[in-house]
Protein backbone atom coordinates (compact mmCIF):
# COMPACT_ATOMS: atom_id res chain seq x y z
CA UNK A 1 0.00 0.00 0.00
CA UNK A 2 1.40 3.58 -0.92
CA UNK A 3 1.56 6.34 1.87
CA UNK A 4 -0.96 8.12 0.84
CA UNK A 5 -3.20 5.23 0.39
CA UNK A 6 -2.10 4.44 3.84
CA UNK A 7 -2.89 7.89 5.29
CA UNK A 8 -6.18 7.48 3.76
CA UNK A 9 -6.97 4.00 5.08
CA UNK A 10 -5.83 4.99 8.70
CA UNK A 11 -7.50 8.43 8.42
CA UNK A 12 -10.73 6.84 7.23
CA UNK A 13 -10.62 4.06 10.67
CA UNK A 14 -10.35 6.86 12.98
CA UNK A 15 -12.80 8.40 11.41
CA UNK A 16 -14.95 5.91 11.08
CA UNK A 17 -14.52 4.97 14.94
CA UNK A 18 -15.22 8.54 15.90
CA UNK A 19 -18.08 8.44 13.79
CA UNK A 20 -19.05 4.87 15.66
CA UNK A 21 -18.30 6.53 18.76
CA UNK A 22 -20.85 9.44 18.44
CA UNK A 23 -23.43 7.38 17.53
CA UNK A 24 -23.25 4.55 20.08
CA UNK A 25 -27.16 4.42 20.49
CA UNK A 26 -27.77 5.61 23.95
CA UNK A 27 -29.77 2.92 25.69
CA UNK A 28 -33.45 2.27 25.71
CA UNK A 29 -33.95 0.01 28.67
CA UNK A 30 -33.26 0.95 32.41
CA UNK A 31 -30.87 -2.33 32.81
CA UNK A 32 -28.80 -1.75 29.76
CA UNK A 33 -28.94 2.43 30.82
CA UNK A 34 -27.69 1.30 34.68
CA UNK A 35 -25.69 -1.80 34.22
CA UNK A 36 -22.27 -0.40 35.30
CA UNK A 37 -23.52 0.91 38.52
CA UNK A 38 -26.57 -1.40 39.57
CA UNK A 39 -28.83 -3.39 38.78
CA UNK A 40 -33.05 -2.24 37.67
CA UNK A 41 -35.98 -4.31 39.95
CA UNK A 42 -39.74 -3.89 40.07
CA UNK A 43 -42.07 -4.98 42.70
CA UNK A 44 -44.62 -7.95 40.67
CA UNK A 45 -47.92 -8.80 41.67
CA UNK A 46 -49.47 -12.11 41.11
CA UNK A 47 -51.04 -11.56 37.76
CA UNK A 48 -47.84 -10.78 36.32
CA UNK A 49 -46.32 -14.02 38.31
CA UNK A 50 -48.73 -15.94 36.74
CA UNK A 51 -48.50 -14.55 33.52
CA UNK A 52 -51.81 -13.08 33.31
CA UNK A 53 -50.63 -9.79 32.86
CA UNK A 54 -48.66 -10.68 29.55
CA UNK A 55 -48.00 -7.00 29.28
CA UNK A 56 -46.97 -5.80 32.69
CA UNK A 57 -44.62 -9.24 31.89
CA UNK A 58 -43.26 -7.49 28.24
CA UNK A 59 -42.35 -4.52 29.86
CA UNK A 60 -40.77 -6.28 33.01
CA UNK A 61 -38.76 -8.49 30.69
CA UNK A 62 -37.79 -5.72 28.39
CA UNK A 63 -36.39 -3.15 31.79
CA UNK A 64 -35.82 -5.13 34.55
CA UNK A 65 -32.98 -7.11 35.35
CA UNK A 66 -34.50 -7.79 39.36
CA UNK A 67 -37.84 -8.68 40.50
CA UNK A 68 -39.14 -9.04 44.21
CA UNK A 69 -42.28 -10.17 45.25
CA UNK A 70 -44.73 -7.52 46.02
CA UNK A 71 -47.10 -9.91 48.19
CA UNK A 72 -46.47 -13.23 46.83
CA UNK A 73 -43.57 -14.34 49.70
CA UNK A 74 -45.35 -12.59 53.02
CA UNK A 75 -46.14 -14.87 56.00
CA UNK A 76 -49.45 -14.87 55.46
CA UNK A 77 -49.56 -15.96 52.08
CA UNK A 78 -46.46 -18.16 51.89
CA UNK A 79 -47.37 -20.09 55.81
CA UNK A 80 -50.87 -19.25 56.01
CA UNK A 81 -51.55 -22.19 58.96
CA UNK A 82 -49.05 -23.78 61.77
CA UNK A 83 -47.55 -26.39 59.40
CA UNK A 84 -49.02 -25.89 56.54
CA UNK A 85 -47.03 -23.86 53.79
CA UNK A 86 -48.16 -22.39 50.24
CA UNK A 87 -45.51 -22.25 47.82
CA UNK A 88 -47.35 -22.11 44.33
CA UNK A 89 -46.90 -18.19 43.75
CA UNK A 90 -44.10 -18.53 45.30
CA UNK A 91 -42.26 -21.30 43.23
CA UNK A 92 -43.53 -18.72 39.43
CA UNK A 93 -41.81 -15.81 40.65
CA UNK A 94 -38.35 -17.59 41.40
CA UNK A 95 -39.16 -19.57 37.60
CA UNK A 96 -39.84 -16.47 36.45
CA UNK A 97 -36.40 -14.81 37.74
CA UNK A 98 -34.49 -17.82 36.78
CA UNK A 99 -35.75 -18.26 32.99
CA UNK A 100 -34.87 -14.34 32.28
CA UNK A 101 -31.46 -14.09 34.80
CA UNK A 102 -32.63 -11.80 37.37
CA UNK A 103 -31.23 -10.72 40.02
CA UNK A 104 -34.39 -12.29 42.47
CA UNK A 105 -35.11 -10.41 45.99
CA UNK A 106 -37.13 -12.49 48.50
CA UNK A 107 -39.76 -10.31 50.46
CA UNK A 108 -39.74 -10.43 53.28
CA UNK A 109 -39.07 -13.66 56.42
CA UNK A 110 -39.85 -10.93 59.53
CA UNK A 111 -42.23 -8.53 60.13
CA UNK A 112 -44.74 -7.36 62.27
CA UNK A 113 -47.18 -7.12 59.35
CA UNK A 114 -49.19 -9.96 56.98
CA UNK A 115 -48.54 -12.33 59.32
CA UNK A 116 -51.17 -14.23 60.94
CA UNK A 117 -52.51 -13.77 64.77
CA UNK A 118 -51.74 -17.35 64.87
CA UNK A 119 -47.91 -17.22 64.48
CA UNK A 120 -47.47 -15.62 67.93
CA UNK A 121 -50.15 -18.14 70.00
CA UNK A 122 -49.90 -21.42 71.44
CA UNK A 123 -52.75 -24.10 70.39
CA UNK A 124 -54.85 -22.50 73.21
CA UNK A 125 -54.63 -18.91 71.87
CA UNK A 126 -52.00 -18.07 74.92
CA UNK A 127 -49.07 -16.15 73.72
CA UNK A 128 -46.09 -18.04 72.99
CA UNK A 129 -42.76 -17.95 75.39
CA UNK A 130 -39.89 -16.41 73.90
CA UNK A 131 -38.39 -20.09 73.43
CA UNK A 132 -41.43 -21.22 71.27
CA UNK A 133 -41.20 -18.24 69.19
CA UNK A 134 -37.27 -18.34 68.19
CA UNK A 135 -38.63 -21.75 67.18
CA UNK A 136 -41.33 -21.40 64.86
CA UNK A 137 -38.73 -17.92 63.27
CA UNK A 138 -36.52 -20.79 62.86
CA UNK A 139 -38.23 -23.27 61.15
CA UNK A 140 -39.99 -20.97 59.10
CA UNK A 141 -36.83 -19.09 57.47
CA UNK A 142 -35.43 -22.75 57.32
CA UNK A 143 -38.07 -23.63 55.09
CA UNK A 144 -38.41 -20.72 53.00
CA UNK A 145 -34.71 -19.95 52.76
CA UNK A 146 -33.49 -23.38 52.40
CA UNK A 147 -36.63 -23.95 49.83
CA UNK A 148 -34.85 -21.39 47.75
CA UNK A 149 -31.35 -21.57 48.92
CA UNK A 150 -28.97 -20.68 45.21
CA UNK A 151 -32.03 -19.31 43.66
CA UNK A 152 -32.90 -16.06 45.26
CA UNK A 153 -30.17 -13.88 45.64
CA UNK A 154 -30.75 -11.54 48.23
CA UNK A 155 -33.21 -11.48 51.48
CA UNK A 156 -35.44 -8.54 53.21
CA UNK A 157 -34.99 -10.83 56.28
CA UNK A 158 -36.20 -7.97 59.06
CA UNK A 159 -38.42 -5.33 57.25
CA UNK A 160 -39.41 -2.38 59.03
CA UNK A 161 -38.53 -2.90 63.06
CA UNK A 162 -37.42 0.65 63.63
CA UNK A 163 -40.05 3.45 65.02
CA UNK A 164 -39.84 7.25 63.67
CA UNK A 165 -37.26 7.71 66.54
CA UNK A 166 -35.16 5.09 66.05
CA UNK A 167 -36.16 2.70 68.88
CA UNK A 168 -37.29 -0.54 68.07
CA UNK A 169 -40.93 -1.17 66.85
CA UNK A 170 -43.16 -2.91 69.66
CA UNK A 171 -44.32 -5.52 67.20
CA UNK A 172 -44.95 -9.32 68.98
CA UNK A 173 -41.69 -10.58 67.71
CA UNK A 174 -40.34 -7.50 70.16
CA UNK A 175 -42.40 -8.23 72.83
CA UNK A 176 -42.24 -11.76 73.38
CA UNK A 177 -38.87 -12.40 71.80
CA UNK A 178 -36.92 -9.17 73.18
CA UNK A 179 -34.47 -6.56 70.86
CA UNK A 180 -32.14 -9.79 70.03
CA UNK A 181 -34.91 -11.24 67.34
CA UNK A 182 -33.38 -8.95 64.50
CA UNK A 183 -30.12 -11.04 65.13
CA UNK A 184 -31.57 -14.28 65.51
CA UNK A 185 -33.56 -13.78 62.20
CA UNK A 186 -30.46 -12.87 60.52
CA UNK A 187 -28.53 -15.89 61.73
CA UNK A 188 -31.42 -17.99 61.20
CA UNK A 189 -31.16 -16.68 57.30
CA UNK A 190 -27.79 -17.50 57.36
CA UNK A 191 -27.49 -20.73 58.64
CA UNK A 192 -30.45 -21.40 55.56
CA UNK A 193 -28.20 -20.47 52.74
CA UNK A 194 -24.97 -18.86 53.61
CA UNK A 195 -24.11 -17.21 50.40
CA UNK A 196 -27.33 -15.02 50.28
CA UNK A 197 -27.20 -11.38 50.60
CA UNK A 198 -29.04 -10.68 53.34
CA UNK A 199 -31.09 -7.33 54.17
CA UNK A 200 -32.45 -4.81 56.23
CA UNK A 201 -35.38 -3.30 54.59
CA UNK A 202 -37.18 0.02 56.15
CA UNK A 203 -38.84 3.32 55.19
CA UNK A 204 -37.88 7.23 56.12
CA UNK A 205 -34.20 6.89 56.43
CA UNK A 206 -33.89 10.21 55.44
CA UNK A 207 -35.33 10.97 59.39
CA UNK A 208 -31.87 11.46 61.07
CA UNK A 209 -33.66 10.21 64.29
CA UNK A 210 -34.66 7.09 62.16
CA UNK A 211 -31.67 6.27 60.31
CA UNK A 212 -29.57 6.82 63.80
CA UNK A 213 -31.62 4.19 64.68
CA UNK A 214 -31.07 1.83 61.64
CA UNK A 215 -27.11 2.27 61.64
CA UNK A 216 -27.08 1.23 65.40
CA UNK A 217 -29.03 -1.79 64.43
CA UNK A 218 -26.35 -2.96 61.86
CA UNK A 219 -23.83 -2.15 64.09
CA UNK A 220 -25.32 -4.55 66.74
CA UNK A 221 -25.37 -6.96 63.75
CA UNK A 222 -21.96 -6.39 62.41
CA UNK A 223 -20.81 -6.82 66.63
CA UNK A 224 -22.72 -10.40 66.91
CA UNK A 225 -20.83 -11.40 63.53
CA UNK A 226 -24.01 -11.77 61.33
CA UNK A 227 -23.61 -11.19 57.96
CA UNK A 228 -25.62 -8.01 56.99
CA UNK A 229 -24.71 -7.00 53.68
CA UNK A 230 -27.49 -4.62 52.78
CA UNK A 231 -29.52 -2.02 54.23
CA UNK A 232 -32.86 -1.03 51.98
CA UNK A 233 -34.06 2.43 52.11
CA UNK A 234 -37.56 1.98 50.51
CA UNK A 235 -37.85 5.24 48.56
CA UNK A 236 -41.67 5.64 49.15
CA UNK A 237 -40.99 9.73 47.97
CA UNK A 238 -43.29 12.80 47.39
CA UNK A 239 -42.73 15.58 44.55
CA UNK A 240 -41.70 17.91 47.37
CA UNK A 241 -39.96 15.64 50.33
CA UNK A 242 -37.65 14.57 51.59
CA UNK A 243 -34.99 16.71 49.49
CA UNK A 244 -32.33 14.94 47.37
CA UNK A 245 -29.57 16.43 50.09
CA UNK A 246 -31.37 14.42 52.99
CA UNK A 247 -31.31 11.35 50.32
CA UNK A 248 -27.75 11.63 49.48
CA UNK A 249 -26.33 11.61 53.19
CA UNK A 250 -28.81 8.75 53.99
CA UNK A 251 -26.73 6.80 51.52
CA UNK A 252 -23.50 7.93 52.27
CA UNK A 253 -24.09 7.85 55.93
CA UNK A 254 -25.79 4.15 55.73
CA UNK A 255 -22.67 3.25 53.44
CA UNK A 256 -20.15 4.62 56.27
CA UNK A 257 -21.21 1.67 58.37
CA UNK A 258 -19.99 -1.05 56.08
CA UNK A 259 -23.01 -2.17 54.11
CA UNK A 260 -23.79 -1.53 50.89
CA UNK A 261 -27.39 0.38 50.44
CA UNK A 262 -30.11 -0.91 48.12
CA UNK A 263 -33.68 1.21 47.43
CA UNK A 264 -35.87 -1.40 47.58
CA UNK A 265 -39.42 0.50 47.14
CA UNK A 266 -39.26 2.93 44.77
CA UNK A 267 -42.12 5.40 43.81
CA UNK A 268 -42.63 8.93 43.59
CA UNK A 269 -46.36 10.28 45.03
CA UNK A 270 -48.42 12.73 43.00
CA UNK A 271 -50.99 12.91 45.24
CA UNK A 272 -51.70 15.33 47.90
CA UNK A 273 -51.60 14.13 51.46
CA UNK A 274 -52.93 15.38 54.36
CA UNK A 275 -51.08 12.69 57.06
CA UNK A 276 -47.89 12.55 57.93
CA UNK A 277 -45.21 10.67 55.94
CA UNK A 278 -45.23 7.17 56.16
CA UNK A 279 -45.53 3.79 54.41
CA UNK A 280 -47.74 2.72 57.60
CA UNK A 281 -49.63 -0.12 56.04
CA UNK A 282 -52.66 0.22 58.39
CA UNK A 283 -53.57 3.45 57.81
CA UNK A 284 -56.53 4.56 56.01
CA UNK A 285 -57.87 7.68 55.11
CA UNK A 286 -61.79 8.43 53.98
CA UNK A 287 -61.68 9.24 49.96
CA UNK A 288 -62.84 12.62 49.28
CA UNK A 289 -62.64 14.40 45.82
CA UNK A 290 -59.85 16.74 46.85
CA UNK A 291 -57.59 14.08 47.38
CA UNK A 292 -58.14 12.66 44.02
CA UNK A 293 -57.63 15.67 41.97
CA UNK A 294 -56.57 13.26 38.96
CA UNK A 295 -58.75 10.96 38.24
CA UNK A 296 -58.67 11.45 34.43
CA UNK A 297 -55.08 11.94 33.60
CA UNK A 298 -51.84 13.66 35.22
CA UNK A 299 -51.77 17.19 33.83
CA UNK A 300 -48.42 18.36 32.07
CA UNK A 301 -47.13 20.43 34.57
CA UNK A 302 -47.10 17.68 37.20
CA UNK A 303 -45.85 14.99 34.82
CA UNK A 304 -43.28 17.22 33.93
CA UNK A 305 -42.25 17.90 37.37
CA UNK A 306 -42.10 14.22 38.17
CA UNK A 307 -39.82 13.42 35.67
CA UNK A 308 -37.52 16.21 37.42
CA UNK A 309 -37.94 14.70 40.57
CA UNK A 310 -37.53 11.13 39.26
CA UNK A 311 -34.17 12.34 37.03
CA UNK A 312 -32.91 14.04 40.33
CA UNK A 313 -33.63 11.05 42.40
CA UNK A 314 -31.44 8.80 40.06
CA UNK A 315 -28.58 11.08 39.60
CA UNK A 316 -27.98 10.79 43.05
CA UNK A 317 -27.75 7.22 43.11
CA UNK A 318 -25.98 6.88 39.92
CA UNK A 319 -23.17 9.47 41.42
CA UNK A 320 -23.48 6.95 44.43
CA UNK A 321 -23.40 3.56 41.86
CA UNK A 322 -20.28 2.30 43.89
CA UNK A 323 -22.23 1.58 47.69
CA UNK A 324 -25.41 1.33 45.35
CA UNK A 325 -26.37 -2.27 44.56
CA UNK A 326 -29.89 -2.02 43.10
CA UNK A 327 -32.88 0.35 42.54
CA UNK A 328 -36.20 -1.31 42.45
CA UNK A 329 -39.38 0.16 41.40
CA UNK A 330 -42.52 -0.62 43.29
CA UNK A 331 -44.62 -1.89 40.55
CA UNK A 332 -44.08 -2.32 36.91
CA UNK A 333 -47.30 0.35 35.60
CA UNK A 334 -48.99 2.97 37.35
CA UNK A 335 -52.36 1.10 37.50
CA UNK A 336 -50.43 -1.85 39.73
CA UNK A 337 -49.30 0.49 42.24
CA UNK A 338 -50.49 0.45 45.94
CA UNK A 339 -50.64 3.92 45.79
CA UNK A 340 -53.67 3.77 43.76
CA UNK A 341 -55.80 2.38 47.79
CA UNK A 342 -53.13 3.45 50.32
CA UNK A 343 -53.95 5.19 52.45
CA UNK A 344 -57.28 6.55 50.70
CA UNK A 345 -58.86 3.85 48.56
CA UNK A 346 -59.93 3.97 44.73
CA UNK A 347 -57.72 6.92 44.19
CA UNK A 348 -55.97 6.61 40.60
CA UNK A 349 -52.27 7.24 40.73
CA UNK A 350 -49.17 8.37 38.98
CA UNK A 351 -45.99 6.99 40.82
CA UNK A 352 -43.93 4.96 38.89
CA UNK A 353 -42.11 5.49 35.29
CA UNK A 354 -45.34 3.48 33.15
CA UNK A 355 -48.54 4.87 32.66
CA UNK A 356 -51.61 2.90 32.72
CA UNK A 357 -51.69 1.81 29.06
CA UNK A 358 -47.88 0.31 29.46
CA UNK A 359 -46.61 3.30 27.61
CA UNK A 360 -43.32 5.27 29.27
CA UNK A 361 -43.77 8.40 30.93
CA UNK A 362 -41.42 11.61 30.80
CA UNK A 363 -40.09 10.53 33.79
CA UNK A 364 -39.13 7.34 31.99
CA UNK A 365 -36.75 9.23 29.70
CA UNK A 366 -35.36 11.31 32.03
CA UNK A 367 -34.28 8.50 34.55
CA UNK A 368 -32.91 7.22 31.52
CA UNK A 369 -30.49 10.20 30.53
CA UNK A 370 -29.05 10.23 34.21
CA UNK A 371 -26.85 7.21 33.45
CA UNK A 372 -25.41 9.77 30.71
CA UNK A 373 -23.47 11.37 33.14
O1 LIG B 1 -47.53 -3.17 47.92
C1 LIG B 1 -47.99 -3.98 48.97
C2 LIG B 1 -49.51 -4.00 48.97
O2 LIG B 1 -50.00 -4.68 47.83
C3 LIG B 1 -50.01 -4.69 50.23
O3 LIG B 1 -51.43 -4.56 50.29
C4 LIG B 1 -49.38 -4.04 51.44
C5 LIG B 1 -49.91 -4.70 52.66
O4 LIG B 1 -49.12 -4.70 53.75
O5 LIG B 1 -47.97 -4.14 51.34
C6 LIG B 1 -47.46 -3.42 50.29
O6 LIG B 1 -46.04 -3.47 50.25
C7 LIG B 1 -45.36 -2.89 51.37
C8 LIG B 1 -44.05 -3.64 51.54
O7 LIG B 1 -44.30 -5.02 51.66
C9 LIG B 1 -43.29 -3.13 52.75
N1 LIG B 1 -43.09 -1.70 52.70
C10 LIG B 1 -44.28 -0.89 52.43
C11 LIG B 1 -44.96 -1.43 51.15
C12 LIG B 1 -46.11 -0.54 50.76
O8 LIG B 1 -47.10 -0.62 51.75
Amino acid sequence: MRLHHYMFFVSAVCLGNLVATAQAPAPTTLKDAFRNGFVIGAAINADQITGKDARGDAILVQQFNSITAENAMKWEIIHPRPNAYDFTLADKFVELGLKNHMFIVGHNLCWHSQTPDWVFKDRKGRPLTREALLQRLHDHIQTVVGRYKGKIDSWDVVNEALNEDGTLRQSPWMKIIGEDYVVKAFQFAHEADPNAQLNYNDYNLETPAKRKGAIALVKKLQAAGVPIAVVGNQGHLHLDSPSVADEETTITELAAAGVKVAITELDIDVLPRTWAQTADVSLNIHLDPKLNPYPNGLPDDVQQRLAKRYADFFAVCWRHRDVINRVTLWGVTDGDSWLNDWPVQGRTSYPLLFDRNDKPKPAFAAVLKTAAN
